[in-house]
């Protein structure tokens, strides 16, 4: 198939899936148009020969200054072009603000058919709002197709957009080849200690990172010797340092800002922390348990979908600081339950994630998207 597949090129995680997915349906010989305004993330380290990238041109103009380049017309137009120039057979869009109003226009006027997969805060933040719904739902019902990742978003859409179509789940796609156990001696930073908890994220508001950093300091109070790794970049990156250096634990906490591999990282942890306060899936959760670690986060979203409590990690509701630390301490005091539980995550990645897996099941939503035409 010729597919034309667009995304955000930022490290966060709807990009990720879609260059991901990209990359599998390539492996498998389809002919992969990319589009986004920059090179997405994965393929700043590696390309395939079946991905072709396309950019859109944000052409800027001085009555635009207090809104910025209309990307909606911008993105639209490019995609015209890319149907027509490559007679593509179909337009995936990752992410509904706001390439999935472009494609709906682009579809207008080729008659190209349009499958839109749903994230996250396109649904739960920022859909929801007034100032979007009505044009995502009328996007939604004129589409020819329409996923998402998880039955919790799926549940979301139908309860607060109008979208007639069948929506369908297909639930993250995970490099277990990327993601994988491996010697922590081949870690290209210094561990300061042997045992450690991990947070990746975006420092989002929504990621409630603090909160992290909070409880970790808790745990300082019973064990000396245990580190907290961050990994990101964002708003609230700040925030947490203040709040290490508050609370004397700032030795204990290394921020590691963006990295491109974080495989070692993972590998270090007795346990991937996360403190969501809302989660679609939970993309570092599920390449967490593929490096056979243990996973404590909260009981919100997606998250029961990927995790499952005391079986590859921990469940806890959400901002319960004392049942949080409880699960950490538990972790910090049994090696055995950590080589256990990170087993068990590895096993149901390989089984409902893997990403060739996933990609199979996007093909034949694409066909069954286009025999409904
Ligand atoms: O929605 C976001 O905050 C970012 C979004 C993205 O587009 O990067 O992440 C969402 O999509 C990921 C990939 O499907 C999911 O794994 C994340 O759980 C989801 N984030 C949230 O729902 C907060």
């Amino acid at each position: 198939m010729k597919i034309g597949i667009n995304c955000f090129p930022t490290v966060g995680g709807s990009g990720i899936v879609a260059t991901q997915l990209a990359i599998e349906l390539a492996k498998k010989g389809h002919d992969i148009h990319l589009i986004s305004y920059d090179t997405p993330f994965l393929l700043r380290t590696s390309r395939h020969p079946n991905i072709t990238l396309d950019l859109v041109d944000i052409l800027s103009y001085p009555l635009f200054r207090d809104i910025g380049a209309p990307y909606t017309i911008l993105a639209a137009s490019k995609l015209v072009n890319i149907v027509k120039k490559w007679d593509l057979d179909l337009l995936h869009i990752h992410y509904a603000i706001p390439v999935g109003v472009s494609a709906y226009i682009a579809k207008n006027i080729t008659k190209i058919p349009v499958g839109i997969t749903a994230h996250g805060s396109d649904i739960h933040t920022l859909g929801v709002d007034p100032a979007y719904n009505p044009v995502i739902s009328h996007v939604f019902e004129n589409v020819d197709g329409l996923s998402t990742v998880s039955d919790y978003l799926k549940g979301e859409i139908e309860a607060k957009f109008s979208a007639k179509n069948d929506i369908e789940v297909l639930y993250n796609p995970i490099d277990t080849e990327k993601y994988r156990k491996i010697d922590v001696q081949l870690c290209d930073f210094r561990i300061k200690y042997e045992k450690n908890f991990v947070h990746v994220s975006n420092f989002r508001p929504i990621k409630n990172a603090p909160f992290i950093v909070e409880s970790f300091a808790e745990i300082v109070k019973n064990y000396p010797e245990v580190g907290l790794i961050m990994v990101g970049e964002g708003p609230e990156r700040k925030k947490c340092e203040d709040i290490a250096n508050k609370l004397g634990i700032r030795e204990h906490v290394s921020f590691q800002g963006v990295r491109t591999s974080i495989t070692p990282i993972y590998n270090c942890g007795s346990a991937l922390l996360s403190a969501s306060t809302n989660e679609s899936f939970g993309l570092t959760i599920a390449e967490a348990m593929s490096c056979e670690s243990p996973v404590i986060a909260p009981n919100v979203g997606g998250i029961p979908e990927v995790l499952d409590h005391k079986i590859n990690g921990f469940i806890y509701e959400l901002g319960n600081k004392t049942e949080f630390v409880e699960y950490m301490s538990a972790l910090l005091d049994d090696e055995n339950l950590v080589k256990k539980m990170g087993e068990k995550g590895r096993r149901k990645v390989i089984e409902k994630f893997e990403s060739s897996k996933i990609a199979d099941k996007y093909v034949e939503w694409y066909s069954k998207t286009l025999d409904k035409l």
